[in-house]
């Protein structure tokens, strides 16, 4: 075999790593560049021309097609959720549901499934950047052994409207305004806020985008939800009603708007580089698939956590990066109805347009044969009567592909072994353009996210709040706005309106009813996690810096999984004060406290840091990391530093003598270099903690 078609991998790791393996190519050694039809290239620089100087021969179709096929290289993005970033793993089973579902993924413990993961972002182009307040998209594509089932959903359980006609106008809103295309991958303009506060079916939704929610600290911190309620069907073709929720093992969290605005620009790739480099360290991020039941005759209840609780099934594990990301994450189709059999669809009417979108989507992005692409074909046998179209990839052996045929037609297979059947549903109505009684209600569950939040959520709240509209131009938004805002609660109404004072807040129209629930708070909800495992810690070691006890931290942090990187003045080996290197994999320069959940700075011994590191950027990477309330180290002499210059006035005075470790608002200090063992343990503790909520500037008025 010609060396340019080399496979790769093609007899490794699961069902689906074997298949896309059949499908790469890689290059070797001896890999010449070719033609695409296979003539070996002797020229690639300079063009056939008549003459040095003369002109360029159309002959030349090495070039032409070189440039046609460059001309041709980009694809319609997606209309929504563009920019993205994907990974490979495996889903296992642990409780199964028996008498449920005839589904084997949903019953079957001993399998372990295949499993693919695309996130994204919802407003902006492919190229755009990660940390923009936005819902995520978290799409999970299971390659069950009886055909593909994808969970297309958000990180968000609720959306923005209840019928699927209105999914154009919403992104019509949402998306850049049309005649200056501003702004990039945002909501903050005119245009979002004018239709999500003319249509009431938003008004729960944008709660949870003007929450910590639309900042996710990471993909691996989010929680993932199927949002609709889909059917399991047994073997008697009796249905239970069922939502899908992905609960992350790191726990929900979130950046802090400023951190996120800067890392915009700072690292754009955020998320997307945060996802490859824990699965590259092998921190793979892991998600527990929870249910939540509802019987057949219970349909017409509404689904809270309190009176129906998430039970756990089974575990997602991400552990394979992309090996070429147009091909797996930008090719990969994921669409509403691949389901498969002893499950089903609900009516309501968001799911059913969604089932047709996607399919049709998937048409204009990437033509009728998708279904070939390797990231999208499932790992069971499959073999369909279409025929024909763009990007026709096998060569099928049936002649007659048609149904009946005269020779072996494909046989079709009844429902008991295996076949998908619609589950049996009694139909009737009139038909006319209504919605049930249960989409008239709009506001109480707004009501109820917002008073379920902690005091510091709040705020965060408000201020996303002040931020959006305050970029918004016209009064008549900011006013029917503000509307809205106070049919959810009258103080947060208020509060708002403190930056918009032309706007006029009504009086209060609906008082707060009061309800919260347990589940819903980053900060102190039921089922929230903390831990430090998956944390990626900025180590500064500054001039002179204390060797054994940077290396020791190292050791001790990666051993917890948390990514410690080495940050100091150049990159490579840097010298301690004993002469051992460590590497260091960022400049002082080339980064920011935001790349990092914490930073540590090393120091080493004598006294001269107080009075000679005097350098903006460094004393500029404590206050900020400080300010962004994350947990900030020092050892040694950097604890004057720090105390001295950085954050003067803010810790006691003996913090820089204390023989043992001092411990103070998220800050934790080792100027005795002795008690190192003791500080790792202490930050790690601190560290899991993820934010000081305590540092907050509205603490200082309390
Ligand atoms: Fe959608 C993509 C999630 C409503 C039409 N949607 C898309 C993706 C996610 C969601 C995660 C990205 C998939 C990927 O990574 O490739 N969408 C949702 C959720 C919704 C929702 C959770 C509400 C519960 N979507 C929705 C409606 C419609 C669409 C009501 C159309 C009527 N969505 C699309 C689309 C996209 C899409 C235009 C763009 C690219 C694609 O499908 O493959 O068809």
């Amino acid at each position: 075999m010609a060396a340019v078609t080399q496979k790769v991998n093609a007899a490794v790791g699961d069902a689906k790593e074997r298949q896309m393996g059949e499908f790469t190519v890689e290059q070797n050694d001896k890999t010449p560049l070719t033609s695409y039809f296979g003539t070996k290239i002797a020229e690639t620089d300079i063009a056939l021309r008549a003459g040095a100087r003369g002109p360029t021969a159309l002959e030349d179709f090495h070039n032409r097609e070189k440039i046609s096929h460059f001309d041709h290289e980009r694809i319609p993005e997606r209309a929504v959720h563009a920019r993205g970033a994907g990974a490979f793993g495996e889903f296992k089973l642990h409780t199964p549901l028996t008498g449920l579902t005839t589904s084997k993924i949903l019953n079957d413990t001993s399998r372990v499934t295949p499993a693919y993961v695309r996130f994204s972002t919802v407003n902006g182009s492919r190229g755009s950047a990660d940390t923009v307040r936005d819902p995520r998209g978290m799409a999970v594509r299971l390659y069950t052994e009886e055909g593909n089932w994808d969970i297309v959903g958000n990180n968000i359980p609720v959306f923005f409207i209840q019928d699927a006609i209105k999914f154009v106008d919403l992104v019509h809103a949402v998306k850049p305004e049309p005649h200056r295309e501003i702004p990039q991958a945002q909501t903050a303009h005119d245009n979002a806020w004018d239709f999500m506060s003319l249509h009431p079916q938003s008004t729960h939704m944008q709660m949870w985008i003007l929450s910590d929610r639309a900042v996710p600290r990471s993909y691996r911190m989010m929680q993932g939800f199927g949002v609709h309620t889909f059917r399991l069907v047994n073997e008697e073709g009796k249905s239970t009603f069922v939502k899908y929720h992905w609960q992350p093992h790191l726990g929900t969290h979130s950046l802090v708007w400023d951190e996120a605005l800067k890392l915009n620009g700072q690292d754009p790739d955020f998320h997307r580089r945060d996802l490859w480099d824990a699965i590259e360290a092998k921190a793979y991020p892991k998600w527990d698939l929870g249910v939540q039941l509802v019987k057949e005759e219970d349909e017409h209840k509404l689904i809270p956590e309190e009176l129906v609780p998430v039970q756990y099934i089974g575990t997602l594990t991400l552990n394979r990066n992309p090996v070429d990301y147009f091909a797996e994450v930008e090719q990969v189709a994921f669409c509403t109805q691949h389901i498969v059999p002893g499950m089903d669809f609900t009516n309501g009417p968001l799911l059913q347009g969604r089932n047709f979108s996607y399919f049709d989507t998937q048409i204009s992005r990437l033509g009728i044969n998708f279904g070939d692409i390797p990231v999208n074909r499932p790992v069971c046998p499959f073999m369909t009567n279409h025929r024909d179209g763009q990007g026709y990839m096998t060569s099928k052996k049936n002649r007659a592909p048609y149904h009946p045929n005269r020779f072996d037609a494909l046989p079709t297979v009844p429902p008991e072994h295996g076949g998908f059947a619609s589950y049996r549903e009694k139909v009737e109505g009139i038909k006319e353009r209504m919605h049930g009684p249960k989409f008239s209600e709009f506001v109480n569950q707004a009501t109820l996210f917002y008073n379920s939040m902690t005091d510091v959520e709040k705020e965060h709240m408000v201020a996303a709040a002040q931020f959006e509209l305050s970029k918004c131009e016209e009064a008549q938004v900011h006013q029917a706005a503000i509307e809205r805002y106070n049919l959810i609660d009258h103080s947060f109404a208020v509060k708002v309106a403190e930056v918009l004072p032309h706007v006029k807040v009504p009086d209060e129209v609906r008082p707060n009813h009061g309800k919260k629930s347990a589940f819903l708070s980053q900060v102190d909800g039921q089922g929230q996690k903390f831990t430090a495992a998956g944390r990626k810690v900025g180590v500064y070691v500054l001039p002179g810096y204390d060797y054994t006890l940077a290396a020791g931290i190292k050791t001790a942090f990666e051993a917890g999984g948390i990514m410690a990187k080495i940050v100091s003045a150049v990159t490579g080996p840097v010298a301690g004060s004993n002469g051992s290197t460590l590497p260091a994999e960022f400049t002082f320069e080339n980064s920011r406290s935001t790349y990092f959940d914490s930073v540590i700075f090393i120091g080493g011994p004598g006294d001269e840091y107080a009075t000679k590191l005097k350098v903006g950027r460094l004393i500029h990477a404590v206050r900020e990391a400080y300010a962004h309330f994350k947990t900030v180290g020092a050892t040694g002499n950097a604890v004057q530093w720090i105390t001295d210059i950085c954050l003067p006035g803010d810790f006691s005075p003996s913090v820089k003598t204390s023989e043992s470790i001092v411990q103070e608002n998220g800050c934790v200090f080792a100027p005795n270099p002795g008690v190192g063992v003791q500080f790792g343990e202490a930050y790690i503790e601190n560290l899991a903690k993820h934010r000081y909520w305590a540092r907050d500037v509205s603490h200082i008025a309390a």
